[in-house]
């Protein structure tokens, strides 16, 4: 007599299957580091070789003709935009929008001056908390559209390649431990380094699996007269899923399935660009003071995507094994 499979083994078979899937990326298409391309590619080009394989890469002297190459100094900056009351993210520990306990805390979001902010970053001026300009909605051109003349509003060759414009531009400077945790985003996204050097932890999509997500009540920091940081419960929000893991040190007692997870690193410095691809997870770390600059292409919402769907409710289904 054939036994009809129990729900533990069907949750096997998948979880089996998803193994599978992923390391069939890996042999058939992903690369095992980033790799380097010398000159601004063709929008074709570039389409065929990477937006369409979803595979990130560095691209040199993209944007070599940017003065903000050689502009953005700390006297120039205080001089263009100094005065501007610009957005920064302020966290007790450099964690913006992370989970802490059984929390998913976002930062406190201070209006502040650019110049106060460069004092912070010069160490002028003791603060205490990490800061982090990271406003995402197009902060570049929001808050300081005088620095557009010495960048650009989007990257023609890729405007070309997809058809569009850049739904954002950003701008980001920030302490050395300011840290961007584990995520993904529906961008095609090009991340130019001005000066410094951001470090990149990437996955691919199909190491969706093995990456676990747990629900979470939303809260924000704020820090008190005192110098204090409370964490304030967004009580009207309903919970987020988020990334519980740190890839940089993963509690693989907990979340054991991350073994099969293979991340690639990389380094983006001053004049380089990454393509991160739309879906890929990442968590970015960064020198003291960095600058960058980077472009959010909304994904197209294609097959692409809508297997990534099915992948992230099989992966719901399989790690409940
Ligand atoms: O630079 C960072 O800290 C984060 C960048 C990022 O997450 C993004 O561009 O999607």
């Amino acid at each position: 007599i054939i036994e009809p499979p129990t729900q533990m083994d069907t949750k096997q078979s998948v979880k089996n299957t998803l193994s599978d899937f992923s390391l069939e990326a890996h042999d058939l298409y992903l690369n095992e580091s980033v790799p380097y391309l010398d000159t601004p590619p063709d929008p074709l080009q570039f389409y065929r070789d990477w937006i369409g394989p979803n595979k990130p890469c560095i691209i040199r002297n993209a944007f070599s003709h940017w003065p903000a190459l050689s502009r953005w100094t700390p006297d120039y900056l205080r001089e263009k935009v100094g005065s501007k009351v610009i957005s920064v993210a302020v966290t007790p520990n450099g964690y913006a929008d992370a989970v802490a306990g059984d929390r998913f805390v976002m930062p406190e979001e201070r209006r502040m001056t650019f110049s106060s902010m460069l004092d912070i970053i010069e160490g002028k001026v003791q603060a205490s908390g990490v800061f982090y300009v990271q406003k995402q909605s197009s902060n570049l051109l929001e808050e300081l559209p005088e620095l557009t003349e010495d960048v650009e509003r989007h990257i023609p060759w890729m405007s070309t390649a997809l058809g569009k414009l850049p739904d954002a531009v950003n701008f980001w400077l920030g302490e050395s431990n300011a840290v961007t945790s584990m995520h993904k985003d529906h961008y095609e996204n090009l991340y130019c380094v001005v000066s410094g050097q951001k470090d990149f932890l990437l996955l691919p999509p199909t190491d969706r699996p093995f990456i676990p997500y747990g629900l979470y009540q939303p809260a924000v920091y704020h820090q008190r007269d005192d110098g204090e940081f409370e964490v304030v419960d967004e009580n009207d929000s309903e919970k987020v899923p988020w990334i519980p893991l740190d890839p940089l040190d993963p509690d693989l007692e907990r979340f054991p399935q991350y073994r099969q997870a293979r991340p690639i690193c990389c380094s983006v410095k001053a004049g380089e660009m990454l393509f991160l691809p739309s879906l890929w997870f990442h968590h970015v770390r960064q020198s003291h003071g960095c600058i960058a600059v980077n472009f959010w292409y909304d994904m197209e919402y294609d097959i692409k995507y809508n297997y990534f769907q099915l992948l992230e409710a099989l992966s719901g289904v399989s790690t409940l094994v």
